[in-house]
C-alpha cells in the first residue's frame, strides 16, 4: 500500500466519506396517487370498452413498466372511509370512519406517522375529505371538504388552529383543480429535503361529481358517440324494493351535472341514454386531465432521476358505475363500484407488465407501503402487505374471499340501501339489512331485508339474483359460514 492511500485510510477523511454514504437512505420513495371516483371501466390498460375511445397512455405506463391488480377492492365504497382504511390499514368498524359524516381522529396512528416515524418526509396534497387535520405528514396541501373544481381553494399545514378544520383560514388558487394538485405536488417535489426518502399522497378530486373539465378538454369527444353498456336500461323489476327504490340511474341527475335543463318531455330509456352521453363525456374529459397530470409526474421523476428509486402507485378511493345497470355513482357491493384501480411501478422488485388477480383490499395498501419501507406491521393494522405478491411470489394462505360493508342506509340523495357481503373469486353473497343502527349521516328508512347471490363466472355483470335457485343451496349456507367468519376476524358485531 503507497504511503499517500495508507494515510488516506486512516485519516478522518475516509471515515466521513464511509459514514455519508451510510446516512443516505436507499430505501425507495413512495409517490401514491389516486384519484377520486376513477373506475377501471375507464383505464385503458383494464381492457374496456372505454379506454378505446379515451385511452389513458401515462396512467398505463405506471403497469407498462410494472404490475396492475385485478382484482383490488374497497371494504366500503364511499370517500371517507375509503381513505381512512387505506390510511389506518383498518375496516370502518375498527377505525371508527363508517360514513361520509364521520372523522377520522387524528390521534390514531395512521400510514403516515409511521413512514415519518421511520425517517420520511411526508406530504399530503389534494383531496382529503377526513374532516380533521391531516397528521403524519410534514407538508399538506389540502381542499377542505369536496373541494372545487375550479380557482379551488386550499388548506395548508401551518393555518389550522382550532375548531372544524375544514372551516379554517383557506388560500385560493387559480386554475383547474387537476392542474393546481400536480403543481403543487412538483412544488413540494422540488423544495423537499432530497436527503430522505419521501412518500407523497397526491390526491385527485377528478373525475368526481359534478364532472367538470379544465377548459382545454370540454370539446374533447365532442363528435363522437360514447358505447353504451349493455345493461344501461336496466329496469330492476327482479330486484328487492330497496334497490327499486334507489335514486342512482342516470335519470336521476340534475341540470348542474348535465350542464342544461332536463327536457321534461322524455321517456325513461331516452332521458336515460340521453344523460348518459353527457355524462360520461364530462367524466372522461376529466379522467383526460388526470392523464395529463400523471404523465407530468411522471416526467418530473425521469427528469430528476428518480423513477428507479420511486415506487409510484395509481388508484382511486373506490370504482363508479358508469352507466352500469343504469346507475351513476358507487356505494353498492357490485363490481364496478368496489374495484378499485391499482397500478404500481418499482422497477426493482416489479417485473414489467404485469397482472395480479389476487383479492386485495384497501386495508393492505399501508401494511404494503410500511413493508417497502422496511417497517414492520403495527399490530392494529387489519390488512397484510402483498409485496410478494408483487414479487411474482405464490404466496400461501392468500384470502379467497373479502369481506365488503356499506353503512350508510338511505343518504337521502342516492337512498342507497345497508348492506354486507362476501366476495370470493366465483360468487357475491349480499344482506341488505336494510337499517341505520344510529350511524351519522344515514336516514330512518326502514325496509324489508333482501339476500342477494350471484354466480360470477356465469354472470360477471351481476344482473341475475339466484339466491332462492335450488341448485344453489349449498353454495349459500357454505357463504354463510365464511361470511361469518370475517365478520368474526374483522371484528364487525353489528
Ligand atoms: C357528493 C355527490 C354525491 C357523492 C358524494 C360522495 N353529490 O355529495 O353524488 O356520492 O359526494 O362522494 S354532489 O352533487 O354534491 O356532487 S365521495 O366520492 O366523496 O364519496
Ligand atoms: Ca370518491
Amino acid at each position: 500500500m503507497n504511503s499517500s492511500l495508507n494515510s488516506f485510510l486512516v485519516s478522518g477523511a475516509f471515515l466521513v466519506s464511509i459514514s455519508s454514504i451510510a446516512q443516505k437512505d436507499s430505501r425507495p420513495n413512495i409517490l401514491y396517487i389516486m384519484a377520486d371516483d376513477h373506475a377501471t371501466q375507464a383505464i385503458s390498460i383494464y381492457g374496456g370498452q372505454l379506454g378505446k375511445i379515451l385511452p389513458t397512455p401515462n396512467i398505463d405506463r405506471i403497469r407498462k413498466e410494472g404490475a396492475v391488480l385485478q382484482d383490488c377492492f374497497c371494504t366500503n365504497s364511499i370517500s371517507t372511509p375509503s381513505r381512512a382504511a387505506i390510511l389506518t390499514g383498518q375496516y370502518s368498524q375498527k377505525n371508527g370512519v363508517y360514513t361520509l359524516n364521520d372523522k377520522l381522529d387524528p390521534s390514531r396512528p395512521n400510514l403516515a406517522k409511521d413512514l415519518q416515524a421511520a425517517g420520511y418526509q411526508t406530504a399530503m396534497i389534494g383531496k382529503w375529505h377526513l374532516g380533521t387535520e391531516p397528521t403524519g405528514f410534514d407538508w399538506y396541501s389540502v381542499l377542505p371538504e369536496q373541494g372545487k373544481y375550479y380557482n379551488p381553494q386550499f388548506i395548508e399545514k401551518g393555518s389550522y388552529v382550532s375548531g372544524d378544520f375544514d372551516q379554517t383560514q383557506k388560500k385560493t388558487i387559480e386554475g383547474h383543480v387537476t392542474d393546481v394538485t400536480t403543481d403543487l405536488s412538483l412544488e413540494w417535489l422540488t423544495k423537499r429535503n432530497k436527503e430522505k426518502p419521501f412518500f407523497l399522497m397526491c390526491h385527485f378530486k377528478a373525475p368526481h361529481r359534478s364532472w367538470e373539465p379544465a377548459e382545454r378538454f370540454k370539446q374533447l369527444l365532442n363528435d363522437v358517440v360514447i358505447p353504451e353498456p349493455a345493461n344501461l336500461l336496466e329496469t330492476y323489476e327482479s330486484r328487492g324494493e330497496c334497490i327499486q327504490n334507489m335514486k342512482m340511474s342516470l335519470e336521476n341527475l340534475n341540470s348542474r351535472d348535465l350542464k342544461q335543463p332536463i327536457p321534461s318531455d322524455m321517456s325513461r330509456d331516452k332521458k336515460r341514454k340521453w344523460a348518459y352521453q353527457i355524462y360520461l363525456k364530462d367524466y372522461l374529459r376529466c379522467v383526460a386531465g388526470i392523464d395529463e397530470s400523471v404523465g407530468q409526474i411522471l416526467k418530473y421523476l425521469d427528469d430528476n432521476h428518480l423513477t428507479e428509486n420511486t415506487i409510484i402507485i395509481y388508484t382511486s378511493d373506490q370504482g363508479f358505475f358508469l352507466g352500469e345497470h343504469g346507475w351513476f355513482d358507487k356505494r353498492m357491493m357490485m363490481d364496478e363500484s368496489i374495484r378499485m384501480p391499482f397500478l404500481i411501478r418499482y422497477p426493482k422488485e416489479i417485473k414489467k407488465q404485469q397482472r395480479n388477480s389476487s383479492i386485495v383490499l384497501n386495508i393492505d395498501f399501508a401494511p404494503t407501503l410500511l413493508d417497502y419501507a422496511d417497517v414492520n406491521k403495527p399490530h392494529e393494522m387489519q390488512g397484510k402487505s402483498f409485496r410478494s405478491l408483487l414479487r411474482g411470489e405464490s404466496v400461501a394462505r392468500w384470502r379467497d374471499a373479502m369481506y365488503y360493508r356499506y353503512w350508510m342506509n338511505d343518504d337521502g340523495d342516492h337512498h342507497v340501501p345497508a348492506h354486507y357481503g362476501i366476495r370470493t373469486k366465483e360468487f357475491k353473497l349480499i344482506y341488505f339489512y336494510n337499517e341505520s343502527l344510529g350511524k351519522s349521516g344515514t336516514g330512518s328508512r326502514s325496509l324489508s331485508p333482501v339476500w342477494e347471490l350471484y354466480d360470477l363466472r356465469k354472470d360477471p355483470h351481476e344482473m341475475r339474483n339466484i339466491y332462492f335457485d335450488v341448485k344453489y343451496k349449498t353454495v349459500v349456507s357454505k357463504l354463510k359460514i365464511k361470511l361469518k367468519k370475517l365478520r368474526e376476524k374483522y371484528q364487525d358485531k353489528e
